[in-house]
């Protein structure tokens, strides 16, 4: 019996020294202290010793038990703070790396003016309304007082679908629908793409434009230059300035063009406004009765205003871009300057 306990005691020892994990000590751990394990089978071992034997090895088999028991925590202890050590290296991070930076989209500087351009007049009281791109000879020129004979109407200026049917050059067309489909009061503004046949460092043949229109009773110039004072003030600086220049559009009766002080030098004279102050940014006028008749608008009951822009014209003089087809090429390195984060 004693050289069986010291057997179980060395070979516990030697097999506990080697263990390497914590599931393997717990395996041992069952071999010799478990239900049916060594230790245990010695303790039920214990009717069949001779009485006068029986209290000395049962306190010799308490004794291994509690030592195996003691080389078990303690080699538990030591295997759980190996494991955690090993676990501790496997999710080191290194925080002196640099951080990964999540490239994050963001409106085209077109979008950003025309947003702007917008929020200015909705706040104003008008209603955006868009109108189809493809549209017919009537609505592109007719019915904007645009003569057979009008520049615009050539070949070289228009994309042409068919004799009848074209790309817009204007945003126009569709505020006629809303005239024709609409008794006053009327205040829409109408965003949108537009074609021309032109390409160069200022003319691309597809840009943006947002024209507005009112019409009421008693519209007059002093309407409009009241609203555009107030719009250029919002899209520019609160000390912006407009000026008035006398000008012909077939669609409008008087037309003028809108000069505003330049934003960069506030009217000193500097290379964007050439030395003048001034800078043009839009088109304008009283609409011509003809227009209104050509819809139903009873043009001595009401009267209109009406005034278009180019939304690359005032991107690029607002961000100081020189040349339009910079805005078309989808450089995200140019594009990245506007992203507002
Ligand atoms: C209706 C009647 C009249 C819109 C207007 C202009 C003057 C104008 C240009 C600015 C730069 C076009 O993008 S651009 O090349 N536009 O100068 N546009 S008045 O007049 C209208 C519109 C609709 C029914």
């Amino acid at each position: 019996m004693q050289e069986k306990i010291i057997l179980i005691k060395d070979s516990a020892k030697t097999e506990i020294a080697s263990v390497g994990t914590t599931k393997l000590l717990n395996d041992l751990k069952v071999k010799y202290l478990g239900k049916n394990g060594e230790v245990t089978a010695l303790l039920k071992g214990m009717k069949d010793i001779p009485a006068e034997n029986r209290a000395e090895f049962g306190k010799i088999i308490n004794e291994l038990k509690v030592e195996i028991t003691e080389l078990f925590a303690t080699k538990e202890l030591q295997l759980k703070e190996i494991e955690m050590q090993e676990k501790f290296n496997s999710e080191a991070i290194d925080i002196t790396l640099p951080g990964k930076v999540n490239n994050c989209g963001s409106l085209h500087p077109l979008n950003i003016v025309k947003n702007k351009i917008i929020d200015a007049f909705c706040g104003m009281g008008f209603e955006v309304f868009e109108g189809p791109e493809i549209d017919t000879d009537y609505y592109c020129f007719q019915a904007l007082n645009i003569p057979k004979d009008h520049p615009a109407r050539d070949m070289q200026d228009t994309f042409y679908i068919t004799d009848n049917v074209l790309l817009r050059p204007h945003t126009s067309p569709g505020q006629v629908r809303t005239m024709e489909n609409k008794q006053p009061p009327i205040k829409i503004l109408s965003p949108g793409r537009v074609y021309r046949a032109d390409d160069d460092a200022s003319h691309s043949p597809m840009f943006h434009q947002i024209e507005g229109l009112v019409v009421d009773k008693g519209v007059s110039l002093c309407d409009l230059q009241g609203l555009l004072d107030e719009f250029v003030k919002i899209m520019f600086d609160e000390q912006t300035k407009t000026r008035f220049r006398p000008s012909y559009f077939p669609f409008t009766e008087p037309s003028v063009e809108v000069d505003v002080t330049c934003c960069k030098c506030h009217g000193a004279g500097c290379s964007l406004c050439k030395g003048t102050g001034w800078i043009e940014i839009l088109g304008a006028g009283i609409v011509n009765k003809n227009v209104l008749e050509m819809s139903g608008i009873d043009s001595n009951v009401y009267s209109g205003l009406a005034f278009g822009l180019g939304i690359e014209r005032i991107t690029m003089i607002k961000y100081g871009i020189s040349d339009i087809r910079t805005l078309f090429e989808n450089n995200v390195k140019f594009l990245k300057q506007f992203n507002r984060r």
